[in-house]
């Protein structure tokens, strides 16, 4: 796929459910998209990057019931120590980095519109979305009907719900639970936003239809991303919503994906804890494509650690081989569909070059260690 934005590049990330600490699924999901972003300012574009925060949330409910804690309470810390570990990994922030909690009143009207639209129907104080209300329902994800139902149960929905029109019909409302937090939602009574339309109304304001990049983690595909673009979609009467739906891959652990609610967790501040480099964290993500699925070993840090080690000793000469093509390739590569592990082979034969036979141009180890810093994230 091409994507080819505007001076002004408009990028949505999917943002955190703060009710854990960062794990490295979650870096390399973000390291993608911050690629992106670099690649955009690279070539001469502004980028407008907004994320969200999922700051009320079931599981975030959950585990703050369970462990004792206010659910406004864990959200910050948790939040506070994901933007912490981005800024350890380098990654450039978003220019907005909204609160689902913040956006609560632009979330409500939108739900009220739909309502009006036909689009939205009441089930027992609740408000679900009609996902027949949309003729292009499932060009996002492209799944079939049975896929959908199956990852509907799996990611949040409830397709066994009686009383739906579709049993894939998602929440964008719900009524007040006792001892859950819940607000003022006009008409549509108290209570709280559904997944999905929280971004959107996040994104609508901060974007506007039509931006060029939503992102995330192959798993928001569907029937986060799916729906989505189906309540944007149906809203604004436009299409699409997003030019382009890209997806990390899953980063597993112990052969399965690395996830909050399983437990299998390497934690970025743990490792930072620990003492390793977070530059070597980043060039461990780096060594994989985007959109591969891949583990997560001891041995994925070790390779990072010893390349880091070698790229340093490299750019700390006081001269190598001309660095202008190095320079280049390293474009090349992620313009091809962000192929960062390209990138990290260019960089290893120059270094590899420069170890051999030196070269007498002064300026190639400034100008790599820039390259390296700029394109990819990671300082020298
Ligand atoms: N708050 C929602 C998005 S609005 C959410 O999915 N939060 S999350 O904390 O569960 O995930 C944050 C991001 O990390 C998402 O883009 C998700 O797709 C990605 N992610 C989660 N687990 C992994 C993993 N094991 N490998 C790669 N990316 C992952
Ligand atoms: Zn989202």
């Amino acid at each position: 796929m091409t994507i080819d934005p505007g001076p002004v590049a408009r990028l949505y990330v999917c943002g955190i459910t703060p009710y854990d600490a960062t794990h490295l699924g979650h870096a390399a999901t973000y390291n993608a998209f911050d690629l992106v972003q670099r690649v955009w300012l690279d070539t001469k574009r502004q980028v407008q990057y907004v994320q969200n925060v999922t700051d009320v949330d079931d599981p975030l409910l959950e585990r703050a019931a369970a462990t004792g804690v206010e659910w406004t309470e864990l959200a910050e810390r948790e939040t506070a120590l994901f933007r912490e570990d981005m800024t350890a990994l380098r990654l450039l922030p978003p220019a907005h980095y909204i609160g689902v909690v913040e956006a609560i009143p632009a979330i409500v009207p939108l739900i009220e519109r739909l309502r009006e639209a036909g689009a939205a129907y009441e089930l027992d104080g609740d408000t679900y979305f009609s996902v027949e209300s949309d003729p292009d329902f499932g060009k996002v994800s492209r799944l079939d009907a049975a896929s959908m139902r199956l990852l509907s149960a799996e990611r949040g929905g409830d397709p066994e719900r009686s009383g739906k029109k579709n049993p894939l019909d998602p929440i964008l409302w719900l009524a007040a639970r006792p001892g859950e937090p819940s607000w003022d939602g006009d008409s549509l009574g108290r209570g709280r936003p559904g997944w999905h339309i929280e971004c959107v109304a996040i994104a609508l304001e901060h974007l506007g239809m039509g931006f060029d990049v939503q992102g995330g983690g192959s798993d928001l595909a569907f029937p986060h991303h799916e729906m989505g673009a189906s309540h944007a979609q149906v809203l604004t009467g436009e299409y699409p919503y997003a030019q382009a739906y890209v997806h990390a891959g899953m980063v597993a652990l112990n052969g399965e994906k690395m996830s909050k609610s399983k437990g299998n967790l390497v934690f970025v501040s743990a490792l930072r804890r620990a003492g390793v480099d977070p530059a070597a964290i980043r060039l461990a993500l780096l060594d994989h494509h985007y959109r591969a699925d891949w583990e997560w070993t001891d041995a994925v840090l070790d390779e990072a650690v010893q390349r880091l080690a070698r790229w340093r000793a490299a750019v700390s000469r006081p001269d190598g081989p001309p660095a202008d093509a190095l320079v280049e390739e390293i474009r090349e590569a992620l313009a091809d569909d962000l192929d960062a592990p390209r990138a990290l082979a260019a960089v290893d034969r120059w270094a590899v070059a420069q170890q051999a036979d030196g070269g007498t141009d002064t300026g190639a180890p400034g100008l790599a260690s820039r390259a390296v810093d700029a394109l990819l994230g990671v300082a020298l």
